[in-house]
């Protein structure tokens, strides 16, 4: 029997919902495939911050240190301003652990609804790499004369070589293990004159070598355009950090729903823990109601399996989801259906075999 130990901070709104079903779905394949998992609830969270002024504690990130993987829901309440969201726990987290890479499939599934007409399952199957520790998501700027009618903000944002060279790597990489074997670039090149040439050029680079990839680039604007126009166009898509964060939002919404994609916050060195989380947010508008999809959640959790090393439960857990998905009788009311997160939950752990 493998024991993994995982830290869970199911987090706001329907992030803590969706994250026990994960952990259903999670504990049936471990009973199958010989995995013991120890869960740990941290109960950080915006609303947490609204009681305390904090959203986790200061030696959060030492306490996380201790374990296999970090399983997230969903972070953001009402009356915490946006920023403090993703700055309090989601962004120090990735960069404190060096999840550099983050990995979000969107795959259209037999069963759900999809809003573009004609598509068929197989359309619509890509991965977009999201650069996830530099880029837009900066804290360099700052803003001066508050108040006043010549108040001026800057934001500035950030790329390395490094930093952007072992993305692109691993964007080839992945290619090299896909059928199409195609990346394509999130560029703007004509309208940001700095930062984005040197993508580009950095790309190209990494593009000599590896010769079999095919290889292209589409500024962001006609790019978001084509994933609704000519989505089987796209295999693996790398952007920046805000580029990759707009294109995986987009990429499940051309599939049917935002709720079922997965975000996988790698550090593939395995130097520290990885975090896996659903791509949607804490939704407060739906929060409470048990409507919530929680396939987003469970992807995440099938996600951190594969991550540490444990392909077959992926595999088993992949194939219950398709297997609910496709018999159409447990989707919940974004893909068209009547479940609840519990129904829909509990259909996917009786799928596992
Ligand atoms: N599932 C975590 C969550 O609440 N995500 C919402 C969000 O705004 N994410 C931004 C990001 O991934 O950078």
């Amino acid at each position: 029997m493998i024991i993994l130990k995982i830290a869970v901070i199911p987090g706001d709104g329907i992030g803590r919902e969706v994250i026990p079903e994960g952990i259903r779905v999670l504990e049936q394949a471990g009973k199958i495939h010989g995995i013991e998992f120890h869960w740990t609830h941290f109960n950080w969270s915006c609303e947490t911050y609204h009681q305390t002024g904090y959203m986790m504690p200061a030696d959060a990130i030492e306490q996380l240190r201790a374990f296999d993987a970090i399983y997230l829901g969903a972070v953001g309440f009402p009356g915490v301003p946006d920023h403090i969201s993703l700055w309090g726990l989601l962004i120090p987290i990735r960069r404190e652990f060096d999840q550099y890479i983050n990995l979000r499939p969107v795959r259209l599934f037999e069963g759900v609804p999809c809003p573009l007409a004609g598509k068929k399952p197989g359309d619509i199957d890509m991965i977009v790499v999201r650069e996830n520790v530099e880029g837009e998501y900066s804290n360099i700027g700052g803003i001066q004369y508050a108040g006043t009618e010549h108040e001026i903000v800057i934001q500035q944002s950030l790329l390395t070589r490094r930093g952007i060279d072992r993305v692109f790597k691993y964007a080839f990489e992945l290619a090299q293990t896909r059928a199409a074997k195609h990346v394509s670039s999130a560029t703007k090149s004509n309208g940001i004159i700095h930062t984005m040439p040197f993508w580009d050029k950095r790309f190209a680079e990494m593009g000599k070598e590896y010769p079999a990839i095919k290889t292209d680039q589409y500024h962001i604007d006609i790019m978001t355009a084509n994933f609704v126009l000519k989505p089987e166009h796209y295999d693996v898509v790398v952007g920046s950090n805000l580029f990759g964060d707009i294109l995986s939002d987009l990429g499940p919404a051309i599939t049917g729903t935002i709720a079922i994609a997965p975000s996988a916050n790698i550090n593939p060195e395995k130097n520290f823990p990885s975090m896996f989380e659903p791509v949607h947010g804490s939704a407060p508008d739906i929060a409470g109601q048990n409507i919530a999809n929680p396939i987003g959640a469970v992807w995440a959790g099938a996600m951190m399996l594969q991550h540490l090393g444990h392909h077959q439960a992926y595999n088993t857990i992949m194939a219950a989801i398709e297997e609910v998905l496709s018999e159409s009788r447990n989707l919940t009311c974004d893909m068209g259906g009547q479940a609840s997160t519990q129904e829909l939950g509990r259909a996917v752990a009786r799928a596992i075999i």
